[in-house]
């Protein structure tokens, strides 16, 4: 297996931290976004979206989507589970996984996205609809504050992938200094604790 990412995008980095979560090592390439390197008929071969990250299986294969890619890694190592243990907390894992990413990653993705103008090379911006991407992450933030206050982790008491994708978007609205209420009291209890365990260095 190889994987094609960039370790600094939020998207690589969910599944790096899956992978050390897995004790496992997968061989890397690193792609430069900034140079467009994903845009190449070489990268589009591999995903025609020009998105990163990207699985080369054995067989040729290429898997995209950080979650699907994460998902397949855990089928074929099964501990510790991050997509839950039952039916139902696969369920709830996966509902709070959709609601990071539809609610909060995707916003915070665009308010980077049309604000910084790092794309402008290769997508329409628009300052309107990143203070607007800006706000609707700003209003997120509470909800997955209140969940955190009555479970340990975001999705029940398992560190789970909803948890690696909350800390990868919290990390990158971080680093690209987006105006986000990263001090409420329980996103700062479950932050501590998530960002100690070793797989977060990823
Ligand atoms: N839904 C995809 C999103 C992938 C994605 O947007 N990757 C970004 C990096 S975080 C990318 O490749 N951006 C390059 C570009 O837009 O040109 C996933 O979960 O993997």
């Amino acid at each position: 297996m190889k994987l094609f990412t960039t370790s600094a995008s939020p998207n690589g980095r969910r599944v790096n931290i899956a992978v050390a979560e897995k004790g496992i090592e997968i061989e890397k390439q690193e792609i430069d976004l900034g140079g467009a390197e994903n845009l190449s008929d070489e990268f589009k071969a591999r995903n025609p979206f020009g998105r990163v990250p990207v699985l080369e299986l054995d067989d040729g294969t290429y898997l995209s989507e950080s979650v699907a890619i994460t998902r397949y890694l855990d089928s074929l190592h099964p501990n510790p589970p991050l997509f839950g243990s039952n039916d139902l907390e696969q369920s709830y894992i996966e509902m709070w996984n959709r609601r990071v990413e539809l609610n909060l990653l995707m916003p915070v993705a665009q308010a980077f996205r049309n604000l910084s103008g790092m794309f402008k090379d290769r997508e329409k911006i628009s300052k309107e609809w990143g203070l607007i991407s800006a706000e609707v992450a700003q209003s997120a933030v509470p909800l997955f504050d209140d969940q955190l206050a009555k479970t340990e982790f975001i999705a029940g008491d398992n560190f789970s992938v909803a948890d690696i994708s909350l800390l990868c978007t919290l990390d990158f609205a971080r680093a690209t200094k987006q105006d986000l209420p990263f001090d409420l009291p329980n996103i700062s209890r479950w932050y501590s604790l998530v960002s100690a365990r070793p797989s977060a260095k990823a």
